[in-house]
């Protein structure tokens, strides 16, 4: 065994001097904040762990072949709908783990999905592209450590350190836009190390975040990251932060249970979690393990939608300026409140009036034995009168919900009656919270159109061509001025996608004929299957999207090339 570790190590020095190290500007920057922003994320645990029957990183690599890896239905479409169901809005790809197998078939080593019972299958590219198709950021983890490749350590080792250099070379080139490199087990490298591979993967993605699972680096870390067991952010943090945890008991991967487990297994047990750390300036990673076909049970997929169906509501507290207030209420407070805040009025006319955009709308009071009645209203219409009494005290009891207005501003009106029933007391009212939701999440049925489709129409001179790395193996591209590539189709959303290198130039991109963007496509190192022009607010009906070549370019391109891999719309 340690002479197949060895010999890997030699030719992975060979292959080091092939490293990149230019600069590359991104267009799509997403900042430390704009990822706390995202709050949610999907951290799904997938890879040869999977298949050995021990927890994460246990045991010796050298005992689990390539070959366990059999997945027998894998559906990462399946995955990322379930992310989407869920309010996720990122997914965090495991690349590598501990045990140095990458879910990628890289050029640097064969203990990858190369050499697995699916050696066709990229597990990151199908994480990547079901992203692109479901609309959700993707980012990158990456275990510093190698405990196959390097069963001695990897610590201040410079060939491993090249090594993981290639690797994300690999990672940073072939699958579009990552917004983050998550470098787990960071105890594992030096310093140095640590700023080597930043330096690198920011030469390649210039905004790509990179994060160190690892206390003694987190001064070097974009986003502080923290496993759950290990401390929550403090109250009033400002550190940019991403908690993460698992939802089943055995391990971030599937052990040997299929199932979330509790307290996790509650669906407002952990989208309370998710607002929680919101609050305090983190966002919430969380794996559902897929199982070793490949896909998530049942139990994670129903778990994730009903997560979901609670976080499409969003709170809107009775302290809010948004909430108008006439006649005379009085404040309240009591820790069962949300927020700990209350206002109550028995004043006849009185109300409070809150306007939303949004498809649903819920008014959330508290009953007991001295509440009375109050009448509520929609857009100036009345629907309901509520009586809030009950013998013992009720918090957070739903006096009016609806889930289906239109998608639109509207306005939700209480108005106390100053009357009650006779067995209550008084005539009080209660107004905790409203909450609002916007449409139910939902998986976007894209239709893609590859370059090669009939139905595109070229004009000028075009080259089509295989390239394996482009969508379904094929690219179209073109140096003609005023060459076009147009496809009409009927919808509301469309996206184009292109590729970039150093021989990019610059293309016009219109929508039934009107300009809207100039792409500039020229990047000093390669990247595939590029979102270049995304429109999701057509009016339903035809519309024609074309790409012009311009026959310009930036200073730093040495060729005027514009691409076009694939369009999708719906
Ligand atoms: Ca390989
Ligand atoms: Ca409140
Ligand atoms: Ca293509």
């Amino acid at each position: 065994m340690r002479k197949k570790g060895l010999s890997i190590v030699g030719s992975v020095l060979l292959a080091s001097v092939i490293s990149v190290s230019v600069c590359t500007p991104s267009t799509q920057a997403i900042t430390p904040d704009e990822y706390v922003q995202l709050g949610f994320g999907f951290f799904p645990h997938y890879g040869l762990n999977t298949y050995t029957g021990t927890a994460g990183g246990d045991g010796n690599p050298q005992n689990f072949p390539s070959t366990l890896f059999a997945p027998t239905d894998f559906d990462a479409n399946q995955w990322v709908a379930a992310a989407k169901d869920a309010g996720m809005d990122y997914v965090i790809a495991v690349a590598k783990h501990r045990y140095g197998w990458a879910a990628w078939d890289s050029a640097y080593t064969t203990y990858d999905i190369e050499t697995s019972s699916t050696p066709n299958l990229d597990v990151v590219k199908a994480i990547a592209d079901a992203c692109a198709e479901y609309g959700l950021k993707f980012a990158i983890y990456f275990n510093a450590d190698d405990r196959y490749h390097y069963p001695n350590g990897v610590m201040g080792n410079s060939a491993y350190t090249d090594f993981a250099k290639n690797e994300l070379t690999e990672l940073l080139t072939n699958y579009g836009e990552v917004i983050a490199i998550w470098f787990d087990h960071a105890k594992a490298i030096n310093n140095a190390q640590a700023a080597q591979l930043e330096a690198h993967v920011k030469s390649i993605q210039p905004n790509t975040l990179v994060f160190f699972h690892d206390d003694d680096k987190a001064a070097d870390s974009d986003v502080h990251v923290t496993e759950l067991v290990n401390g929550d952010p403090p109250v009033g943090n400002a550190t940019p932060w991403e908690e993460a945890w698992t939802l089943y008991t055995d391990y971030w991967s599937y052990t040997n249970n299929e199932s979330p487990a509790a307290p996790w297994s509650s669906a407002s047990y952990t989208a309370n979690k998710v607002r929680y750390y919101n609050k305090r300036y983190a966002s919430f990673a969380v794996s559902v393990p897929p199982g070793p076909n490949g896909k998530i049970s049942q139990a994670g997929l129903d778990l994730m939608h009903n997560i979901g169906q609670i976080l499409r509501w969003k709170q809107t507290d009775d302290r809010s300026p948004l909430v108008t207030y006439s006649g005379t209420w009085a404040d309240q407070s009591n820790t069962s409140y949300f927020k700990s805040t209350d206002r109550n009025s028995s004043q006849a006319g009185a109300y409070a009036e809150y306007t939303f955009t949004g498809t649903g709308v819920r008014l959330i009071t508290k009953k007991n034995s001295s509440t009375g009645i109050f009448d509520i209203y929609i857009d100036g219409t009345k629907v309901s009168t509520y009586d809030s009494y009950a013998s013992s005290g009720v918090f957070d009891a739903i006096a009016y919900e609806t889930t289906s207005l239109a998608n639109t501003t509207h306005t939700i009106k209480m108005v106390v009656t100053g009357t009650k029933n006779p067995n209550s007391t008084g005539t009080g009212v209660n107004l905790d919270l409203f909450e609002y939701s916007v449409s139910p999440a939902q998986a976007q049925t894209d239709t893609i159109v590859d370059d090669t489709n009939a139905a595109i129409t070229y004009s000028g001179t075009w080259n089509h061509i295989s390239r394996a790395a482009s969508y379904d193996g094929t690219i179209s591209y073109s140096s003609t001025q005023d060459a076009y590539a147009e496809y009409a189709f009927s919808g509301t959303g469309v996206k184009l996608y292109t590729q970039k290198g150093a021989g990019g130039g610059k293309f016009d991109i219109y929508v039934d004929g009107v300009l809207q963007t100039t792409y500039d496509s020229y990047a000093a190192s390669q990247q595939n299957k590029v979102l270049a022009f995304n429109k999701q607010d057509l009016a339903p009906g035809n519309h024609t999207i074309k790409v012009v070549v311009k026959h310009t370019k930036n200073a730093n391109s040495n060729n005027y090339f514009a691409h076009l891999d694939y369009i999708s719309f719906h």
